[in-house]
């Protein structure tokens, strides 16, 4: 058996197919730790859900586009691929003739699979600006808010997001790492397009080794590596912003924070301290005060402030935190934090966002371009914040406020997605599936049946990455991985550039996107103009053919350890940042004259919606946490081996205390039945005393299986509520939820969405 090379966003790998015909996979003998998702990857080739051939839903085939509430309810009928590239032709032309091309919505968020070729996002794009353009997405559901109020407050998102303190530095110097969400360790084997040295456990490990002090500020124990000896704050979730504040206050009143700093750098400080100080609006926001919101001791968030102040300390906040209603406060509130202790740009101070959300925040590998597809320019200036693709589907014409403007949903006819699941990824599934009753027409390209494939009208499978060959490498990728064809394509399964190109000569415009070339001529295409211009900055990479024979090579380490922040510190004139001050904006003028009581002009804290009143919590008293599932990437190769043995009673597992089981009746392996007045879903308790009473943790990520308004499997997102972060940013909301649990009486319904759906081989019934 010969093993080819080959990435995945969870790492480098090689494969083979075995004498059984059976993929066996072998990590990159360079990573000191790979990913234990290598284990899903066998099941791409044999998943009972791989779509073998084109198949249209029947009541587009027979009745023509419209919008239609059967979408995702009907049978499906397969057809030639003639037939498809003919139909969607022509839809397409129908579309932009009669509508205009900002009728077609081309967002298509999701992640893919690596390879930067093959991409299918880049390919989509690219297709639909040679004709024409498309309405397009803004930000990502994993920082939408913070990558919207980041410039308020600092000038910049990439050099927080992309650029913070790297883990060696923070190792060799930092003393207490506060760590708001953790640094779960579940999340840093994966990156955009892979790694191939995954560096950040044997950060963590050498964290441990230095005995660096860290607090974990989080509702579950599981999110440090139990080897960190780490005082753990279980906080109530969605309050650390009003710990923030606390913490704040404290230094404030206690003279510990660092006037000169503030004065020197910073902007609006005393505004900031009125408001920490009551001054207006009489709530001091003082550790008692904090205690109550929070659930931790008075005693401790004042100790806690005191050793902020008295050792280098570094303030971490995962994504998590920004992915919730008011998802700015906890990252202004931090960075005012992390400014009232003067530490920002020295090394192991100041603050951090993402450790632990990402495996290349804090990696050290190059920050190096590698070749990647042009995606042309899109002629269409309409575009929507990515969370927002329910609403404008729904409200065609009703006017939204974002970031400071206030905008228009378009009226869109034509969906099309390569490479995402919104059935995965957006909030409020049973209102989604409304949203997607009313387009004309929805095209979903996916190598699987997913629930965004079953709600589709037009469904062209494709190949995943082991059926083609690309390139791959992700952001601080130590490698450039030659991407070798592992099997044959699956079914009539075809690759998304072929298809696209296949559309292209239907619609006049076959040259402006193929220019050409097949698929192995542009790969060696953009690695031969790539590796040219490296020469011409005296870099020097191998040919391309001795890059495909030895199956990749290390990229030329640019590694620097200079951010930013020291750059600003050293000198806050010559390098000001690109807030209106150019300093750092504890209160931005700017963000305040837009007049949102949802996100006012300083860090505050502001009760969630799905709280206030307290109403809904009587009725639903568990929080639950939507967070990343540890043993897959979101939704994809949930029928694989690492994600199906994590199953309990068949369905995702939910953790839950075992006082809040007890009260309830529930046992260990128990199916339960998870609810509020959006949805409810099933799922198999796991009980465990790792996570603070109140607060229930049902991983995202279950394939969406909808029995009328319960998903039977254990998709969080029946159960989330479609509403932004803020009328600033406009981010998704989708990691707290209210609900309530109970045994699941009965004889639970089976799973069905392990298997196609309905398909006709002929149109007749
Ligand atoms: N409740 C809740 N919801 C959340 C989150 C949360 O915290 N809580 N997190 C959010 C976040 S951060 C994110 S990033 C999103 C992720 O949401 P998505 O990125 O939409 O999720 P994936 O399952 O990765 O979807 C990628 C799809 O692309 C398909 N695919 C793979 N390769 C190819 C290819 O070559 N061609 C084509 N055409 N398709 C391919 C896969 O089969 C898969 O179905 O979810 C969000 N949703
Ligand atoms: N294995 C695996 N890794 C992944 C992914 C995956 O699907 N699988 N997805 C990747 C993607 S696309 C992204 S964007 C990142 C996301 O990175 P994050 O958004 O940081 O990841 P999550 O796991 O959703 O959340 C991290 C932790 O935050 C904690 N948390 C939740 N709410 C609160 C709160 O209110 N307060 C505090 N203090 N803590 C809270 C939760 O306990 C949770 O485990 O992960 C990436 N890594
Ligand atoms: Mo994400």
């Amino acid at each position: 058996m010969r093993l080819r090379p080959s990435t995945s966003h969870w790492g480098a790998f090689s494969a083979g197919l075995d004498e059984n015909g059976h993929l066996q996979v072998a990590a990159h003998p360079e990573d000191p730790a790979p990913s234990p998702l290598l284990g899903n990857l066998p099941s791409a080739l044999t998943d009972p859900n791989r779509i073998a051939a084109p198949a249209i839903r029947r009541g587009w085939l027979e009745r023509g586009p419209g919008p239609d509430p059967k979408r995702g309810h009907e049978d499906f009928v397969e057809v030639s691929w003639d037939e498809a590239l003919d139909l969607l032709s022509a839809e397409l032309r129908r579309v932009r003739a009669d509508h205009g091309n900002e009728a077609i919505y081309g967002g298509s968020y999701g992640w893919a699979s690596a390879g930067r070729f093959h991409h299918a996002q880049s390919q989509l794009h690219r297709f639909l600006n040679a004709f024409g353009g498309f309405t397009s997405s803004r930000n990502t559901y994993s920082n939408g808010t913070s990558s919207v109020v980041l410039p308020h407050i600092v000038g910049t998102a990439n050099d927080v997001l992309r650029n913070g303190s790297s883990w060696p530095t923070i190792v060799a110097n930092t003393e207490l790492l506060v760590a708001f969400g953790g640094v779960p360790e579940k999340n840093v084997f994966v990156t955009p397009g892979g790694v191939t040295r995954h560096h950040t456990p044997g950060f963590l490990a050498q964290l441990a080794d230095r005995d660096v002090e860290v607090a974990l500020i989080s509702p579950l124990r599981a999110d440090l590596p139990q080897r960190l000896a780490a005082r753990w704050y279980p906080i109530r979730p969605a309050t650390d912003t009003a710990l923030m504040l606390a913490l704040a206050h404290t230094l404030a009143a206690e003279g510990l924070h660092d006037r000169h700093f503030l004065d020197r750098y910073c902007t609006g400080y005393d505004a900031f301290e009125r408001y920490l100080f009551g001054a207006d609006d009489g709530t001091v926001k003082d550790a008692a005060w904090a205690s109550a919101l929070t659930g931790i001791s008075g005693a401790d968030i004042v100790d806690l402030a005191k050793r902020m102040a008295t050792h280098r300390t570094f303030i971490t906040v995962t994504w998590s935190l920004q992915r919730i209603e008011h998802g700015e406060q906890p990252v202004w509130a931090a960075i005012a934090l992390a400014a009232m202790l003067g530490q920002i740009g020295l090394p192991g101070g100041g603050f951090g966002h993402g450790y632990g959300s990402m495996g290349d925040s804090g990696d050290i590998g190059p920050n190096f371009q590698v070749p990647y597809l042009s995606q042309g320019i899109n002629p269409v200036k309409q575009f929507i914040p990515v969370a927002r693709i329910a609403d404008m589907l729904l409200n065609p014409g009703t006017r939204y406020q974002y970031d400071g403007t206030e905008r228009t949903y378009p009226d869109i006819r034509l969906v099309y997605w390569a490479g995402g699941n919104p059935f995965h990824h957006h909030q409020d599934l049973n209102r989604l599936r409304n949203a997607f009753a009313r387009p004309d027409t929805v095209v979903v390209h996916e190598p699987f049946w997913t629930a965004t494939a079953r709600h589709a009208d037009i469904v062209l499978p494709t190949t995943t990455a082991l059926e083609r060959e690309d390139f791959g490498s992700g952001r601080r990728d130590t490698h450039l991985v030659a991407m070798h064809r592992i099997a044959e394509p699956c079914g009539q399964a075809r690759d998304d550039y072929a298809i696209l190109a296949g559309l292209a000569a239907r619609l006049g415009i076959e040259e402006r996107f193929t220019e050409g070339r097949t698929a192995r001529e542009w790969l060696e295409h953009l690695y031969g103009t790539w590796r040219q211009r490296l020469a011409g900055k005296g870099i020097f990479v191998p040919s391309f053919e001795e890059f495909w024979e030895e199956g990749g090579f290390r990229l030329p380490n640019m590694e620097t350890d200079r951010t930013l922040w020291a750059d600003f510190r050293a000198d806050p004139i010559a390098n000001r940042l690109a807030t209106p001050s150019g300093r750092i904006e504890i209160v931005s003028e700017k963000v305040a004259s837009f007049g949102y009581d949802d996100c006012p002009g300083h860090p505050a804290w502001l009760e969630p919606v799905e709280w206030s009143g307290g109403e809904r919590a009587a009725r639903f008293p568990l929080v639950l946490i939507a967070n990343q599932p540890h043993t897959r990437l979101h939704g994809q190769l949930d029928g694989g081996a690492v994600s199906q043995a994590a199953k309990v009673a068949g369905r995702e597992a939910v953790r839950l205390h075992p006082d809040d089981a007890g009260r309830r009746g529930i046992s260990d392996g128990d199916v339960v039945r998870i609810f509020n007045d959006r949805g409810a879903c099933l799922a198999g308790a796991l009980l465990c005393t790792d996570l603070r009473p109140g607060v229930a943790q049902l991983p995202t990520g279950a394939w969406f299986d909808p029995a009328g308004s319960l998903c039977v499997h254990g998709n969080p997102n029946v159960l989330t509520a479609d509403v932004p972060s803020s009328r600033l940013s406009q981010g998704c909301t989708g990691q707290h939820v209210l609900v309530e649990i109970e045994r699941f009486a009965g004889e639970p319904p089976g799973i069905v969405v392990n298997r196609p759906p309905v398909i006709s081989r002929t149109r007749e019934v």
